[in-house]
């Protein structure tokens, strides 16, 4: 199963293909043990380089090669040469010509889940990055871009459901056997990357939308048959993400039909493939007693996700995998910019802003350090990162704030209009937007080249003689891989000034000129912005809707952060404020082995009495006011300390400020609970389930206080749940309590919803992040459990993931009993999916921020790591973990 060599390759030594692809017709019988693919390329020499007698070289992994002809003239073993992972026809014509390939594979075996693979016996097929080339011999690269037409047969029975992407042409029986077939063709020319195939015995769960200008799309979600009744809000969702898709970017939608399916076995969340999207089920499947509102909201923001990419990664793709993030980022800001339309900007940014912090900051602050654009990479399935994908996101979002939001739609339809049907580069999108705002974004492309996130460190001075502020702002790249030195970037810095009455100031230029919507642009190592007429010291709000992806520090004294979370007008803003008191007082709590009265003083009652002000205050969002009863988690704790960190001090800090708050405001608190009570049947709408989540972290600060009633009051809620949202959340609350009921409702979730997969899955997850001195035995406990397996992604994500990401006293235990136990899986897994064991292996990536003790034990068990036979993938991550790659 060693693939590709473990030498590095460079974005710098791009070269366009030799030949090119025009036309592909695929015939694939499908079989568990040998699928048949006969493929017919039409193939011709690139024109834009010499290509004067060179051999054609197909990808190719894991295939049988059964003959193969050129021009109709079978080619002898002696006029081509098959390596593991290539396929070479030493000579071929100058010209165009047709190239037939009959090969087979093997579904069944196939257990990295990349290529074409069985999940549930559904064929599926998973092609992103380099999967085709484990169908058929293929110039399998993002720029060779061919339109497709693909017939598949199966046994009826065993799969009456035939799928590929495009449009339907052709069905029908074959006369004298049990075996069907379709035929399907996709009229859009896309890199090999989009195919997709399915075959299997689902339910469809059909509906229709029609276009903009008035066209009928088909859609259409395949799940397994008896989970029909879980469809609905997927289907809303797609089309929801349709109609905005036209109103906010004026993308329509393209083919005759939309289908979707759900499989149970799946690395990623989905997969964009052209017309087929191919979903992991976790992101299809919701009904009320079975999905929390979390699952309804990344089902609607996965299902957008995947649809954008139509016009953002299918109609423009990508020239190669380099640019991975032209596609992801982008896509992602959309999906981030309709959830935000469709629910709240704000809850939507303070959401994409936690991600961001907790899953790229770190990523940005270790070994595994990586522009937005990587210029190298050994394995290209360790770059579907946190980087790539979130910070890549920022990076839009920052190019819409320096532009504007109509300048940035501008930009937008100029790169569609310019690159429709091509395979670009991060540069063509730049410079379309360069183009409409006639704007010079030379240092803005340092977004895609630096890596590391810029410290920003901003102080403001007040002269009460002349009536001015001064923002003195400076910018700071730390060094990452590679990458010693950094030059400064231009970044967007939105400010606002605030009066002591609470009222925003209008913002004038030393030079007279009004700054519009107080947008700053940082180019300079240090600059100064001088602000006049203004009567009174202010409170300045900085970094206002987080405008770019940057540590802020400030000179803000803690009367000055209370007065924020009080006053500022920009609500994500309001909310930092809130959790940045917070940050500091725990931080200060968990410095050097930890300091538990900075956690339980003055000051953390000040921070519950603000909370409680806020949380109550019924002129906002009952989901923005949630937001204010979550803490930093402990990642976040660990983060803003990055060094020396001491997990447990970490834990011990933030349950006694939990505690603290669950004390200090209990009386508010059981009345937000109270009041927040669910009347009527379950709606994932925004408000209904604010309320849900104002009354389950109102439930779990006052359960943080230990009093047995509270816990009672946790064991009713567990009890009257009518819905999964309230069902698990009264779960997790108990599964951290030491006491009978703990077990009780564990027992009870397990006899209810044992074989509800997706659902099981909450009850393994629930249990692996529940921290406690014994966590990695439970774990172990859990992995022996007949229900678990290591085949299945959602299942190692559920009780490995969480255990890794979710319960950090346990994965960092001093012993590093965690560290080994996590090592042990990785290797096997990485033994059939070295994709999934790679990505569980990231998990070490903070390691060197840790105090002595546990770093000596981390390095240890990645030494050892690194001595072994890894796949690619994980040797890669290892060893740059080490920084030793
Ligand atoms: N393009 C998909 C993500 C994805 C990437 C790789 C996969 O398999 C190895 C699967 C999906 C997306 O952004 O949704
Ligand atoms: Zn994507």
């Amino acid at each position: 199963m060693q693939k590709s060599d473990r030498k590095p390759k460079f974005l710098k030594d791009y070269a366009p293909p030799d030949y090119l692809i025009e036309e592909v017709a695929l015939d694939v019988a499908l079989a568990p043990k040998a699928a048949r693919v006969a493929s017919k390329l039409r193939i011709r020499p690139n024109p834009k380089v010499a290509t004067g007698g060179k051999p054609l070289v197909l990808d190719g992994e894991d295939l049988t090669l059964e003959s193969l002809t050129l021009d109709g003239k079978a080619l002898s073993p002696g006029d081509y040469e098959v390596k593991d992972g290539s396929l070479t026809i030493k000579r071929v014509p100058a010209r165009p010509f047709t190239l037939e390939a009959f090969t087979t594979c093997d579904p069944e075996a196939n257990t990295e889940l990349s290529g074409l693979y069985l999940s549930r016996g559904t064929y599926c097929t998973q092609c992103e990055p380099e999967g085709f080339r484990r169908i058929t011999y293929f110039l399998d690269r993002p720029d060779v871009l061919a339109v497709y037409t693909v017939r598949i047969e199966a046994e009826r029975d065993a799969a009456p459901v035939l799928l590929s992407n495009g449009n339907p042409v052709a069905r029908g029986d074959i006369p004298g056997t049990n075996r069907h077939f379709a035929t399907w063709h996709d009229p859009f020319p896309k890199p090999s990357y989009l195919f997709a195939l399915v075959g299997g015995n689902l339910a469809a769960v059909p509906d229709e939308f029609v276009t903009a200008s008035g066209r009928k799309v088909a859609l259409t979600i395949y799940v397994e048959p008896g989970k029909q009744d879980r469809c609905a809000w997927a289907m809303e969702s797609l089309k929801r993400s349709m109609r905005w898709d036209e109103e906010r970017f004026g993308r329509e939608y393209d083919l005759d039909v939309f289908n979707i399916v759900a499989v149970s076995d799946f690395n990623m969340g989905a997969m964009e493939n052209k017309g087929l999207n191919i979903f992991n089920d976790k992101l299809v499947l919701a009904r009320p007693d079975t999905a929390s509102d979390g699952d309804y909201v990344s089902i609607e923001s996965v299902i957008a996700h995947e649809y954008f990419h139509n016009w953002t990664g299918d109609r423009v793709t990508c020239r190669d995998w380099f640019q991975l993030c032209l596609k992801e980022g982008l896509t992602v800001f959309r999906d981030q910019e309709f959830t935000g339309d469709t629910r709240s900007g704000a809850v939507e940014r303070i959401g994409a802003v936690r991600i961001l912090k907790s899953n790229q900051f770190p990523e940005d602050a270790g070994p595994l350090a990586h522009p937005v654009r990587p210029p190298s990479f050994i394995e290209i399935n360790n770059f579907y990162t946190a980087t790539v994908y979130e910070k890549g996101a920022e990076v839009c979002r920052m190019l819409q704030t320096l532009l504007g939001r109509e300048g940035f739609r501008k930009g937008l339809d100029l790169y569609f209009e310019r690159h429709d049907g091509e395979a670009v580069t991060v540069e063509d999108f730049v410079d379309a937007m360069a183009d409409v705002s006639g704007r010079d974004l030379k240092q803005f492309m340092r977004w895609y080249t630096q890596a590391g996130t810029p410290e920003l460190a901003c102080s403001l001075d007040y002269d009460a003689h002349a009536k001015t502020a001064r923002l003195t702002v400076s910018q700071i790249i730390p060094p990452t891989p590679g990458q010693a030195k950094k030059e400064p970037m231009l970044i967007p810095l939105k400010v606002g000034l605030i009066g002591a009455n609470g009222d925003e100031l209008p913002l004038t230029l030393a030079d007279g000129t009004p700054l519009v919507d107080g947008l700053l642009e940082v180019t300079e190592r240090e600059q100064v912005f001088e602000f006049r007429d203004i009567p009174a010291p202010p409170t300045p709000s900085l970094l206002r809707n987080f405008s770019a992806p940057v540590r802020l520090s400030t000179n803000l004294d803690p009367g000055q952060i209370e007065f924020l979370m009080a006053h500022d007008s920009d609500p994500f803003n309001r909310w930092q404020a809130a959790q940045t008191y917070a940050t500091n007082l725990l931080t200060d709590g968990a410095r050097d082995g930890g300091n538990i009265e900075r956690v339980t003083g003055k000051e953390a009652a000040r921070l519950a009495q603000a909370l409680a002000v806020t949380s109550r205050d019924s002129s906002l969002l009952t989901a923005y006011r949630a937001e204010f009863l979550k803490l930093p988690g402990e990642a976040d704790i660990a983060r803003e300390l990055s060094r020396n960190v001491d997990t447990d001090a970490v834990h011990g800090a933030r349950e006694a400020l939990r505690k603290k708050i669950g004390e200090e405001i209990r009386e508010t608190l059981t009345e937000l609970y109270e009041a927040n009570a669910d009347s009527g049947p379950y709606s994932p709408d925004p408000e209904s389930a604010g309320r849900r989540a104002v009354r389950n972290a109102a439930l779990d600060l006052l359960v943080a206080t230990g009093d047995t009633s509270e816990i009672a009051r946790a064991e009713r809620h567990y009890r009257d749940a009518t819905n999964m949202t309230d069902s698990i959340a009264a779960l997790a609350i108990l599964s951290h309590v030491q006491a009978p009921v703990r077990d009780k409702a564990l027992d009870h979730f397990y006899a209810r919803w044992q074989d509800e997969p997706l659902v099981l899955d909450k009850w393994f997850a629930v249990q692996a992040r529940a921290a406690s001195s014994s966590s990695v035995e439970t774990v172990r406990t859990l992995l022996s459990h007949p229900k678990f397996s290591l085949k299945n992604p959602n299942r190692v994500r559920a009780v490995i993931g969480s255990f890794i990401h979710g319960n950090p006293t346990a994965f960092n235990r001093p012993d590093g009993a965690g560290y080994r136990l996590l090592a042990e899986q990785a290797i096997e897994i990485d033994g059939f999916n070295p994709h999934m064991a790679a990505r569980l292996l990231g998990a070490f990536e903070s390691w060197r921020i840790l105090e002595p003790i546990r770093q000596a034990r981390a390095k240890s068990v990645l030494q050892d790591l690194a001595a072994r036979t890894l796949s690619t993938d994980s040797y890669e991550i290892v060893t740059k973990t080490l920084g030793e790659g």
